[in-house]
């Protein structure tokens, strides 16, 4: 569990916050699944959003609260917690009703988070490419301001996260933007674990059986990525596609990762030209 230790956070203030508190962004995928679980779980919790198109989280104050610049971040009576699949551990701990962790499943469901934690990056990529309209290489002064601000620290020592931050924004600049390449790593990255959630589907309406659990949230959030990115879901994953449907009915599900129709219109216009030129995800892939 990644909870920040008094010296890694500048920002002070936090420390005094009492309550739930989440920092995040409407159109971040791990604020996303985090909003999914407190919204399931009935917690009043206090919004601070984090604009990240306006790289807020690159900024002093956010960046003394998380010295990784990431969103989200939970706190809750000064306690900061960071790493969504930790949050989601809290929030079970803390609100264990209804259950989203089965019983005597919660190091499975930790190992099974990893592996999604694990795919992020790739996500990442995907999502630069085909899902974000605009997203690309950052000015090189970026990095240097994110590279300075913060404690550096979590949990007390040295962080390696920034470091690995720092390449993936290095990879896009090199490639200006997001290569072919890079898109066909991140589907063979994701060709496992998509076979693996097939398969476990076999076996119940859910990931984990008979209900919902945690993964179905954080799978969730990944499959409405890779589905509006232009990932064949449906035909490639009959019971997965089937799966997603389920859940994006759900209101619960679904709100949370509304965009404004601007945006879906901007995107809708990148991908057609994407296709006109032969690099849409599946060509690319070679899917
Ligand atoms: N492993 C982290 C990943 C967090 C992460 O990458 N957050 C993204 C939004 S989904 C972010 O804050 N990106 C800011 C940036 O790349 O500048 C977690 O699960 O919380």
């Amino acid at each position: 569990m990644v909870m920040l230790k008094p010296e890694d956070i500048l920002t002070k203030e936090v420390l005094d916050w009492e309550g739930i508190h989440l920092l995040h962004f409407a159109g971040s995928s791990c604020s996303q699944k985090t909003r999914i679980v407190l919204g399931l779980k009935g917690v009043d919790w206090v919004s601070h959003e984090v604009d990240l198109v306006a790289q807020e989280n690159y900024g002093d104050w956010f960046m003394g609260i998380n010295p990784r610049g990431l969103v989200p971040v939970l706190v809750h009576d000064g306690r900061v917690i960071i790493e969504s699949n930790d949050i989601l551990a809290y929030l079970e701990e803390l609100f264990p009703e209804p259950a989203l962790v089965p019983p005597g499943r919660a190091d499975e469901m930790a190992a099974l988070l990893r592996a999604e934690d694990d795919l992020h990056l790739d996500l990442r990529a995907i999502c630069f490419r085909y899902f974000f309209p605009g997203a690309g290489p950052r000015p090189a002064e970026q990095a240097a301001r994110y590279e300075a601000a913060g404690s550096g620290t979590v949990g007390g020592e040295p962080d390696p996260r920034k470091a690995v931050e720092l390449a993936f924004y290095a990879d896009v600049a090199a490639n200006d933007g997001i290569s072919d390449a890079r898109i066909r790593q991140a589907i063979e990255d994701f060709a496992p674990a998509f076979d693996d959630l097939e398969g476990r589907l076999a076996d119940g309406p859910y990931l984990l059986g008979a209900s919902l659990s945690l993964l179905d949230i954080a799978c969730y959030i990944y499959s409405y990525r890779m589905v509006t990115s232009g990932y064949p879901l449906r035909e490639r994953h009959p019971r997965l596609g089937a799966w997603f449907d389920g859940l994006h009915a759900r209101e619960e599900f679904r709100r949370e990762v509304a965009e404004p129709p601007p945006l879906v219109a901007m995107r809708e216009a990148m991908q057609a030209r994407q296709r006109a030129q032969g690099g849409a995800l599946a060509e690319v892939a070679g899917l």
